[in-house]
């Protein structure tokens, strides 16, 4: 028998924090000491009980064009009146069509042609599947290996953890996929430490991808997938050349390149896309976050003609890609990323970004000296900063940091163990930038 029996009176504000398990969080932690987070608006969130934060993340990598637009709030009203819910499968709504076109003008030419899903980790695990199938309908489905990266994040979908090389998320899980390999980071601390934008050490990492070749043999690879810029693991951007080289080897083998641009897509390193930036052509472009400025879930991923048109043959009654999900291209979405393309449109919220990056760089840099930093990393509005780890105690010092942040310097940061990762919406101003700074610099004191 179920017990429904009353639990004991759940505190009514916030709420009763036991019945929700809280993603990637340290529960019990936060329990203790909620961050409880009751508004936001333009560069700021306000906490339940008032305070005005700093947001230096942009919520999550996510609100590119700061927080509470109206824009954006009256699209998805709108459009939960007129219609909240239409089917994706065998039928279509017209903003889904105006949204693919949009984003697809602001991809690099050739990539044409855009799947929706509702996350990263969706988006992660379509593009994968898509490589995949591509190969099978080519007649070369005994390319089936994928090939990942040490430190990178695919979200969390089988498909993507897998590929994903952050030893924390993939430990629990079992085998994952089989026929996975992984190429090295782009990271060499001794000989990049304190890089401004891409480290010139370290295109020859691409290489690596040969030895896999020689390893498992051309034949057999599917698809490697990276990020331009690594961002959960802590920012680490890509060495000059490295994404030019990944391009070379993998079109020489046949082997389809798909960049991850969950973080760096929508303006966050001063381009609609990293592959504009890096003047290099992916075969797939994976989006989510900034797409609706995280107002509501959406991922996608942006296709190469060739790959696309591969699959429009057979029948033509015959579904093509047998994959999609009940929310592909939501309507609220939709509405919410039309809205938000025109704000990043309209406000020329990748350009600011662009022009503001080399204040940016130099101002975080000007933490070098703070104790326990030993490297920090910038590419367009982001920043990585490493801190030394207590003894014995990985993470702690990055988890004071969050809380020192938080409860005692108004101002939201990422984490990545003992890394501070730094990413504001674009509309950050100077003088924010400032702020962060010296916000930061207390921060780092205060867990020296
Ligand atoms: N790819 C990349 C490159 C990401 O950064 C995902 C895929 C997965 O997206 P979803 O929407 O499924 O979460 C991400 C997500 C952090 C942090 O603290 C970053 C992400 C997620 C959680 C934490 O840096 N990025």
């Amino acid at each position: 028998m179920l017990d429904k029996s009353p639990r004991p009176a759940a505190v009514n504000v916030p709420n009763d924090l036991a019945a929700h398990w809280m993603p990637f969080t340290a529960n019990r932690a936060f329990k203790k000491a909620p961050r409880l987070l009751a508004g936001a608006k333009d560069m700021y969130y306000f906490t339940v009980d008032g305070r005005k934060i700093l947001d230096g993340a942009a919520g999550m990598w996510c609100s590119n064009a700061g927080h509470g637009r109206p824009q954006i709030a009256a699209a998805i009203a709108k459009q939960a009146e007129v219609l909240d819910y239409a089917p994706p499968f065998q039928f279509g709504i017209p903003q889904a069509f105006e949204l693919a076109s949009r984003i697809a003008d602001l991809a690099p030419k050739g990539l044409d042609h855009v799947f929706f899903c509702n996350s990263g980790s969706e988006a992660a695990d379509t593009a994968l599947k898509i490589a995949l199938a591509y190969h099978q309908i080519s007649g070369q489905g005994g390319r089936s290996r994928l090939i990942g990266r040490e430190r990178g994040y695919h979200g969390v979908g089988f498909g993507g953890t897998s590929v994903g090389g952050m030893g924390n998320n993939r430990k629990m899980f079992g085998t994952l996929l089989a026929g996975v390999d992984h190429l090295p980071t782009t990271y060499d601390r001794e000989k990049q430490a304190f890089s401004k934008g891409e480290p010139e050490y370290g295109a020859n990492f691409a290489d690596a991808l040969e030895n896999l070749v020689n390893l498992h043999g051309a034949n057999t690879i599917a698809a490697v997938i990276v990020e331009p810029m690594a961002g959960s693991t802590g920012v680490l951007p890509a060495p000059k050349g490295y994404l030019k080289r990944l391009r070379e080897i993998t079109q020489k083998h046949g082997i389809l390149l798909i960049f991850d641009e969950v973080i760096t897509g929508f303006g966050r390193l001063g381009y609609a896309f990293a592959a504009e930036r890096y003047g290099v052509l992916p075969d797939m472009i994976i989006f989510a976050k900034g797409v609706t400025n995280g107002a509501a879930p959406m991922g996608g991923v942006i296709v190469r003609d060739t790959i696309h048109d591969a699959f429009m043959s057979g029948p033509e009654h015959v579904i093509e890609l047998a994959h999609g999900y009940t929310y592909s291209a939501h309507p609220l979405a939709c509405a919410a990323g039309l809205a938000t393309l025109d704000i990043y449109r309209d406000e020329k919220l990748f350009e600011y970004a662009r022009a503001l990056e080399p204040k940016w760089a130099d101002a975080i840099m000007s933490l070098r000296n703070e104790p326990n930093v030993v490297d920090i990393r910038t590419v367009g509005l982001t920043a990585g900063i490493d801190l030394t780890s207590r003894p014995d105690q990985p993470g702690k010092r990055g988890f004071d940091a969050l809380n020192s942040a938080f409860f005692d310097n108004d101002l939201m940061l990422r984490i990545a163990g003992d890394t501070l990762a730094l990413t504001p919406p674009l509309i950050v101003s100077e003088a924010q930038v400032g702020e962060i700074v010296e916000k930061v610099a207390k921060v780092i004191r205060a867990v020296a």
